[in-house]
């Protein structure tokens, strides 16, 4: 009975929130989901159809810039012709055999990915948390079998504030509570230290020697577009490598363009020993995620110590291999680096009564509202009436995070909008 009260508490709230600009049309549909889905996540009321490019278009045919990107995946925009001609075909020749057996286009994706990365191998998997669960596997491993730690006694360290997915491994890396709270027990021997506090680092693996690694985001995404000071990723690389420990590296969002760089630990020129990518892996076409690592760490699984139906299918494979061809071909990292400093340039003018802070790197960007002006979901209701879509980060923090593929005229009407909406607010 309580629980029925609280289901249907929140659904008088929720509705409370579909202002009117939303045809009941939509409001019908949204109405369904919340009947029959779960409410774990809370959608922006707005119910999207059609995605092309830098656009995306509701059930009415009302047109928006896409902002948000799906969470940084969609960086080579919606439906770009390529993917969509790479996928059908595919579909078409053979979708899915399982590892199995082989097939050409794994190893094809393999070779591409290991001589652009510069590792020695690839292995595939489809989501974002599943290549952050592979990396700790895999230093787990690498500690008992190469660093020669006690059974049991490997430790890895996380940055407070990560977010890497939402498996029982991830919410045990979490310094979050919602995340965590009342789903223990959980994953042991998983220890935070703070983000960008490269003493606190050396602390830690100068007193356990059975740490085998420190996985962070270069950038960290969902904790606020966080960027660390100039030399951490240097001092991490440093550290990592004196007391023999493994740098994971987390670049699911930032990876891949998005931050004006191929990967973002590429503006300190730095190489990790793990690196996890997933989201524009695929341009969000298809689930596809992976690891890359060195082959004294990626030997030490032997056969049958790891696998998934699904990764490294034909379809997944041949849809990444063509999502990062296009963002080699289209200089995608380049586009974000210029299209960034305009943002920047842009946002910053803004007064402080308004938003409080700019962070960015590239097109990963997110606007701090003030809090005293507006809450950040209404400021994103505001924009989505006027033909913007993004969320918000913290309730506070306006996600900036459009295709990479977006032209200069594009993001100049985006900020506009953006301008506009909270100058007349
Ligand atoms: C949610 C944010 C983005 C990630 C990093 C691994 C994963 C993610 C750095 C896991 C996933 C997501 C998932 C989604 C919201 C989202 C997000 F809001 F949390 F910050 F992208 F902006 N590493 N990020 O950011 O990848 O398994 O989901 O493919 O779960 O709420 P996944």
């Amino acid at each position: 009975m309580q629980l029925i009260m609280r289901i249907s508490s929140s659904r008088t709230c929720n509705s409370n929130l579909l202002r009117r600009s939303v045809t009941t049309h939509q409001q019908d549909v949204m109405k369904r989901d919340e009947q029959y889905g779960g409410h774990h996540f809370k959608p922006l009321p707005v119910v999207l159809e059609k995605g092309d490019g830098v656009y995306l278009w509701d059930m009415d045919g009302k047109r928006y810039l896409d902002f948000l990107a799906g969470f940084s995946t969609i960086n080579q925009g919606h439906c770009h012709p390529r993917l969509v001609k790479v996928m059908r075909e595919q579909c078409a020749k053979l979708h899915h055999t399982s590892r199995a057996f082989f097939t050409s286009v794994h190893g094809e994706l393999a070779e591409y990915l290991t001589r652009l990365f510069g590792f020695d191998r690839f292995i595939p998997m489809n989501t974002g948390v599943e290549g952050g669960d592979l990396s700790v596997k895999l230093a787990r491993h690498w500690g008992y079998k190469i660093k020669r730690i006690p059974e049991n006694k490997a430790t890895v360290l996380f940055a407070e504030n990560n977010f890497w997915g939402r498996s029982l491994a991830a919410i045990s890396a979490s310094t979050e509570p919602l995340n965590y709270k009342d789903f223990g027990p959980l994953v042991p021997n998983f220890e935070k230290i703070p983000f960008d506090d490269l003493e606190t680092l050396e602390q830690k693996l100068k007193t356990n020697p059975h740490i085998c690694a420190f996985m962070v985001e270069p950038i960290q995404g969902e904790a606020g577009v966080r960027i660390p000071m100039d030399g951490y990723l240097k001092g991490v690389r440093h550290l990592c490598t004196k007391y023999n420990v493994l740098w994971i590296a987390d670049e699911v969002q930032t990876g891949l363009g998005r931050t004006g760089y191929r990967l973002a630990v590429d503006y300190e020129n730095q190489k990790p020993d793990i690196l996890v990518l997933g989201k524009a892996l695929s341009g969000g076409m298809y689930p596809v995620s992976g690891v890359l690592a060195n082959n004294e760490i990626i030997l030490t699984l032997q056969p049958g110590t790891h696998g998934s139906t699904f990764g490294g299918s034909p379809l997944a494979c041949a849809v990444a291999l063509e999502a990062i061809r296009i963002l080699e071909d289209e200089k995608l990292a380049e586009n974000a680096k210029r299209l960034g400093n305009i943002v920047r340039t842009e946002l910053t003018t803004l007064p402080r009564n308004i938003a409080t802070e700019f962070r960015g790197r590239g097109l990963l960007c997110g606007l701090m509202i003030n809090k005293d002006f507006a809450e950040g979901w209404q400021v994103c209701l505001r924009l989505r009436d006027a033909g913007l879509l993004s969320r918000p980060a913290h309730g506070q923090l306006l996600r900036i995070s459009p295709p990479l593929t977006i032209n200069e005229s594009q993001l100049r009407e985006g900020l506009e909008i953006i301008k506009k909406t909270l100058l007349t607010f």
